[in-house]
This record gives structure tokens, sequence and C-alpha cells, in this order.
């Protein structure tokens, strides 16, 4: 493991060939003219510049957008004392100079491919390239401040809930805890905060942990594995490494899924620190070292002295909410495994649970009417997210689709296909998941929603320049109609589309969105028609 080996460096002070910039592991080294290119200009890409900046590197800043909020952070950027901005498609291909010598490190953002020209360009000079997450670990330590301790968190899917849950321990537990990472906030801004925080529950995802090499979290997990960002990583077995990085260099526990056995495969390759534990979480009964369910109960096999004979009560299902499928369960636990490792104390679990809001667009009831079920599951971006939310129901009728990002449906259809009522299918190109229901599921019945006005509408945006919009919410309604048109009695009408939402939504969150102003608009006008109708009896 390391970086890049760099060539022909002006550094001074001993090069170590693995890492030639290891002597800037402080927020207190010496960062000052460093020649530094950032790439990308969102949320990572400004969090990075605004950090190097002020830490007295020499930054110049590229990325491909140009709209309003690139100028508008691109403004600020070169306010603060960034070097230069480009920005722009084509200049946003190649490795610029700073101040008319080549770059000594690039840290890019998350969104651009490793096959980047630009990247590509700094591997093929032996310019070390990192990520924010990187950059963060290496400057986490101030004179002054409190330094605070890292808890890591990847996997398919259920990371997102998984580190607020943990966040939501640490805080029950009286600590000054914040969730960062892909979860949303750039983790160079909480590394900033004056007050300083006691422990980060950092979401990574297999983009963030391509980019990392010298990250020693506390505890590490990575919840499970599945097919997914193909386009990105170029084949699954380099996304499956990239993910198993989390595990590299733990302190005190490795976390892994007892039901997924690629999970424990990457514990057993992982270096790690030496005394780190291997620890397993279960949804059924837990043996040594592991933390499971026994009769309705949380339990904990491995973070106390008497293991071998007894459990911890740590809390019960029903403090994990009302609707508790079997995923969200195991995301509990693995949650509570790793702050364990941390010594957290069981009540802090409990409570941590009972605080934690399972936040919209995640198996989100939405509506029960005449006997059936109405379920938001737009954060299954993915088959294996979706999946995992097809399993709680029975029968369904199923609206799925969207940017498929080269993932396969097969395996997914092929499981859930007996579960299936009726299909209704979003998306752009929908054709992956169409071939694969042809194959493994030819009896259930297809419905596409009319996309002939869809056009309009995007013409429309195309006008509106200021304001896009968005062709999806207006199938999401005629999805929905669909759905209203085939419905029973014991019906679970869900919304998991299995794909990312940005062919024809702005993101998941519209996506779901629409999903319940459709089903509130057709109720509610179902709930009209009736009184009308009793009324004019
Ligand atoms: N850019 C280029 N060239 C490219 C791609 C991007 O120049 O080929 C530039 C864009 O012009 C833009 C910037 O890069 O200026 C955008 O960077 P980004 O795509 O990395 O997005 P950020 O706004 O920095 O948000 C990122 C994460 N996005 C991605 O990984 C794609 C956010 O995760 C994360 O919340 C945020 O950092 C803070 O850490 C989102 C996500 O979709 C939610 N994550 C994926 C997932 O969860 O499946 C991985």
């Amino acid at each position: 493991m390391g970086c890049p080996a760099l060539s022909g460096t002006e550094d001074s002070g001993p090069i170590d060939a693995a890492d030639p910039l290891s002597h800037l592991s402080s927020w207190d080294s010496d960062w000052s003219g460093l020649r530094v290119v950032v790439a990308g200009i969102g949320k990572t890409g400004f969090s990075i510049a605004d950090t190097l900046i002020e830490l007295g590197a020499r930054v110049v800043v590229v990325a491909a957008a140009e709209d309003a909020e690139a100028q508008q952070a691109a403004d600020t950027l070169r306010i603060v004392g960034a070097i230069e901005v480009l920005l722009g498609e084509q200049v946003s291909q190649q490795l610029p100079e700073v101040e008319g010598q080549r770059a000594q490190l690039v840290v890019t953002s998350p969104g651009l491919r490793p096959s980047h020209p630009l990247l590509s360009e700094a591997a093929n000079a032996g310019i070390p390239v990192w990520g924010d997450i990187e950059l963060a670990w290496r400057v986490r330590e101030r004179a002054g401040r409190k330094t605070a301790d890292w808890i890591t968190i990847t996997g398919t899917n259920g990371k997102t809930t998984t580190t607020t849950m943990v966040e939501s321990m640490l805080q029950a537990a009286g600590l000054r805890a914040i969730a960062v990472g892909n979860i949303g906030t750039p983790i160079l801004d909480a590394i900033r905060e004056p007050e300083g925080y006691d422990a980060f529950a950092v979401e990574l995802s297999s983009f963030q942990l391509h980019w990392t090499y010298s990250v020693s979290p506390v505890s590490s997990v990575c919840l499970n594995l599945a097919e997914d960002h193909v386009d990105w990583h170029g084949s699954f077995a380099a996304y499956a490494a990239d993910k198993a990085k989390v595990y590299q260099n733990t302190q005190r526990a490795c976390i892994y899924n007892a039901e997924q056995l690629e999970t424990e495969h990457m514990v057993e390759e992982a270096e790690v620190i030496e005394g780190c534990r291997a620890v397993a979480f279960t949804t059924g009964m837990p043996a040594i070292s592991m933390l499971g369910i026994v009769e309705g109960l949380l339990v904990d096999r491995a973070f106390i002295a008497e293991r071998r004979d007894s459990a911890a009560e740590l809390a019960q299902l029903a403090d994990i909410g009302e609707l508790v499928p079997r995923h969200q369960v195991a995301n509990a636990l693995a949650a509570a495994a790793l702050v364990r490792a941390y010594g957290v104390a069981a009540s802090a679990v409990r409570d941590g649970l009972r605080n934690y809001d399972n936040g919209a667009h995640r198996i989100q009831p939405v509506a029960q009417r005449d006997g059936v079920l109405w379920v938001n599951d737009s954060k299954a971006t993915n088959p294996h997210a979706a999946a995992a939310s097809l399993a709680a129901f029975n029968p369904v009728i199923w609206i799925a689709g969207g940017d498929a990002k080269g993932t396969s449906y097969d395996e997914l259809v092929k499981q859930h296909s007996a579960r299936l009522k009726t299909v209704i299918l979003l998306g752009e190109d929908s054709s992956a998941l169409r071939a694969a229901l042809a194959r493994h599921a030819p009896n259930v019945p297809v419905i596409e929603p009319d996309s002939g006005e869809t056009g309009m509408v995007q013409q429309l945006a195309a006008v509106d320049n200021a304001q896009p919009i968005f062709p999806g919410p207006v199938l999401m309604a005629r999805a929905v109609r669909a759905a209203a048109g085939v419905i029973a009695d014991g019906d679970t009408v869900l919304l998991a589309p299995a794909a990312a939402s940005i062919d024809q939504f702005s993101s998941y969150a519209q996506r779901g969105e629409a999903f319940i102003a459709a089903v509130t608009e057709l109720l509610e006008g179902q709930a009209t028609t009736r009184t009308s109708g009793t009324e004019g009896q």
C-alpha cells in the first residue's frame, strides 16, 4: 500500500518511495508552497481547495462544471487565494501546471474515475493522487485542538443508515460526534470546525476508498458487497478491492457480516494494527465474538469479559422502529459493534437506536388504504438495495427502473419473481430490466407508462435554463395511476427503482417526493370522489 512514487521532486527532507509526502502528516506540517491541483469543484472539491489554501499551499482547481454554482465557488476560491480556477469540459481533461511548474500532488473529488485523463496523466508522471479522505486523515491533528477518532463505514447498501445510527449512539454516549463523508458533509469541513469533535462516523464510498492510503480508524465495517458502480471501477473485482480498503490499519475491531463470507475474507486479508480483533454481526443467534439476536433482543457476545458463556443485552428489536426489515436489524447490529469496539455503553446503543430517525426515502410507508400499502424506497439505487425491500413484501406491484449504471438485473429478478404481481417501468432506458424480466419473470405483466409528453417537458427545460424541469415527476404520477389500476387487498405498491435517478429526476429525494405526492394526490382524489359520490346518492 502507498501512494505512487514521486520522481524528480524538489521536496526537501528524506523521501519515502512509497509515500513521498509522508512528512505531511498533521495540520501543523509545512504545507506552505506545496503545488497542488484540485480536481472537481462540487462539495468535495471546494472543501479540499479551501483547506489547502488555508494551509498555505499553491492551489489550482480544475473542473468540468461551468454552471452558476461552479462559477460562484470559483469566485470564492479566487478571493480566498486560489492561484487559478479552470472550468470547462475541455480544460478539465488535462493536468494543469501550478505557476509554470509541475504539480507535486493532485487531490481529487470522488466523481472522477481513475481512468479520467487528468488522473491518468498524474499517475503516469508519478504525482501522488489523494482523495479528500486521505487529506483529512493527514490534517486531523492540530495543536490546541481535539483530534477526533474515526469510525469508518462502507458497503454496497445500508451505509447511510448505519453511519447515522453510529452518530446517534455516539451522541447518546455524551460524545461530540458527527456523521461525515459520502453521507453529504465533507469531512474536511468537520475537521476545520473550531470546537473540534470527539469522534467522526465516516461514511465512505468505494470512490473515496480508492484514493485512501494511511487512514487508521478505531473500528471499521464493510456491511455487504454486491455489484454496483462497475462503470467507475472498471470491474467488480476492482470495486470489491476498493471496498476492502476500509479495513486497512484498523486499530481495535474490523466488523464483518457473518452472512456474507466476502466481508470476512476482506478482514482476513487486511493489514491491521496489532491487537485488532475481527468481530461479526448476524441477524441470527450469535456465536462467540459476534453481535446478534436472541429472543427479540440485540445482544453482544464480543465486547464483554464473559463472552464465552454469556451475552449482554443491548436493546430490543422494537428500539429500532416499527417496520423492521432484516437488513435494518443488520445495520443496527453493525453500528452497535462499531461503537462497542470504541467503548460505548450498552445503554447508549439502546438510546442511540431510539433517538435515531430513519430518514426519508428508505422503505418509508407512505399510505395504507383499502388493504394496500404504498412504500417509498427511492433510496434503493441498485439491485442489492432493491432486493432488501422486495424481500420485505408480498405480493408486490413494483415500480422500478432508472439509470442502470451498467449493472445486471438477472439475479434480482430471478430471486424475487414469485412475489411480483405487476412491474411498472420508469427510466429513460429500461432495456436491461425489461430484458431480465422477460428472461426470469415472463408471466409478470410489465407496464410502461406512456412517455409521450416528456419530450415536451424536456424542451421546456431547455428554454428555461435557470430552472431545469425534470420529466420524472410527470412519469411518476402516471406510474402511480397505473399501479392504482391493478391493486387489490393485500398488495404492496413498492417504489424500489434498483437504479439511479439522474436520467429523469434531480435526485433520489426528488424521485421519492414525486412518488409521495402522486400517491397522496391519488388517494385524496379517491376520497373526494367517494365523498361526492355518496352525497349524490
Ligand atoms: N467532475 C469533473 N470531471 C468528472 C466528474 C466530475 O470535473 O469526470 C467535477 C464536476 O464538474 C464537479 C465535481 O467534479 O465540479 C463534482 O464532484 P463529485 O461528483 O465528486 O461530487 P461532490 O459534489 O464533491 O459530492 C461528493 C459525492 N459524490 C460522488 O461521489 C459522485 C457525494 O456522494 C458526497 O455526499 C459528497 O462528495 C460529500 O462527501 C453522493 C453520491 O452519489 C451522495 N455518492 C455515491 C453513492 O453513494 O453511491 C458514491
